[in-house]
Order: structure tokens, then sequence, then C-alpha cells
């Protein structure tokens, strides 16, 4: 049986063992981080966001240290935006659609530079980058083969936005049997009120999707 290690959490203690369990960076990227992508489209003030780059750093500076596996995720679409429903191509009459030109190149779409991930959590050679068209990082990717073919039973959860591409990867991950741990100052909203609502909503009724921790608490764990 591998080593646990034990991380202070809500509403109780998450054990884990480092090579079954896989860092996940969900959609640190540009378009919902600075000013002028998909998010700012929505009319969202990207700064609310720009507080997880630094603790999100140190989370995975350690877990690259610890060597354990770190898997990036990326929402977005094909050029030809074939793999994007229309009823999300029109939500919400927005300024800008996904597809449209903007300052770092056509929104939410793949190969443009708006699309990639922030230079400060870049992904370094060896480390998966799941392209996904949804919230979810199981639905339409190999995210879920990916995980069973290193054999990863947990994940850390950390990236934007809290209550939805995180949420809807964690609930995705739970029903399909993953233990998660989402770190709190490394997961974002552009809403102050969903944040401490979507974390709350992870680790209530015992646990019903996981368990929440603050980063300096896990990397306790992993020092
Ligand atoms: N709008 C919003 O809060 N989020 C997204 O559209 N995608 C992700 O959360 N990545």
């Amino acid at each position: 049986v591998a080593e646990s290690l034990s991380v202070e959490a809500a509403p109780y203690r998450f054990s884990f063992d480092p090579a079954e369990t896989a860092l996940v960076l969900i959609d640190m990227q540009r378009d919902f981080l600075e000013p002028g992508g998909f998010g700012e489209s929505l009319g969202n003030d990207v700064e609310q966001l720009r507080r997880t780059i630094a603790p999100l750093r140190a989370v995975l500076d350690a877990c690259r240290a610890a060597g354990m596996t770190v898997i990036h995720t990326r929402e977005g679409h094909l050029p030809d935006l074939s793999d994007c429903p229309p009823s999300k191509l029109l939500r919400g009459n927005p300024s800008m659609r996904i597809g449209d030109p903007g300052p770092k190149g056509r929104i939410l779409v793949r190969g443009e530079e708006g699309h990639d991930i922030i230079e400060e959590l870049y992904p370094v050679a060896g480390e998966p980058v799941i392209d996904k068209p949804g919230k979810g990082a199981f639905y339409a990717t190999g995210f879920g083969d990916l995980l069973t073919a290193r054999g990863i039973r947990r994940l850390v959860v950390t990236g934007v936005t809290t209550e939805v591409c995180v949420h809807t990867t964690v609930r995705e991950a739970n029903d399909r049997g993953y233990e998660c741990l989402v770190l709190s100052d490394c997961v974002g909203s552009y809403f102050p009120q969903f944040q401490q609502a979507g974390l709350e909503m992870v680790a209530a009724q015992g646990g019903i999707f996981g368990w929440t921790a603050e980063s300096a608490a896990f990397l306790a764990a992993l020092a």
C-alpha cells in the first residue's frame, strides 16, 4: 500500500498518495484572465481572477518537484466552430462572440493567443493539455482515458471559474468515482458570492462533491 499524505481540509482531512493524484489546472487562459478576451466580453472584471495566479504558481512548483502528474485544460473551439453548439455561440447576446476577432486573436478559438495558457503557469514538456469544448473537462475529451491510463484516483483541482468550469469538472469527476480536493485560493470567480457559495457547495453535506482546503495546507502536506 502506497504511503498516504494528509491535508487539513473541509469537511475533514483529505488523504492522498501523490503517485495516484493529479494536479489539474482548469482554463488558466488569457481569454479568462486578461482584458479583451471571452471573460471580459461576457461583461466580467478579469481582475477578480488574477489573485489565483501566485498561489497556484507555488502549488504548481511543489507538485512538479514532487513528481506528481500535472494536467492543464483549455476551453475553446475549432477554427470552424463546428464543435461549438449554436446555443453557446448566441447565449447572452454578447458584445463579442466566440470566433470573433479580439485583441488577442479570435475569441476562444484553439491556436489563438488569447486561448492559450497565461505565461506564469505555462505547461512544461510532458504535461498534458486537454482541449475541451465544454465547461467540464470530461465531456468530449480524452481526459477520462488519460486519468485511467495513469492510474489517477484523486484530483487536486485549481483554476477558473469556480462555479462554472471548476464546478462542472468536479461534478463530472465525482460521478466517475474520483476524489476531488479544491484549493480555495487557487480557484477564482468573477463573483465573490459565487466563490464563497461554490466552495461551500463542494464540502457541504459531508463532502457531497469533495473537499476544500487552502493551498498552504496542501503545501504543508506535500513538504
Ligand atoms: N464564464 C465563466 O465564468 N466561465 C467560463 O465561461 N469558463 C470557465 O469557467 N472556464
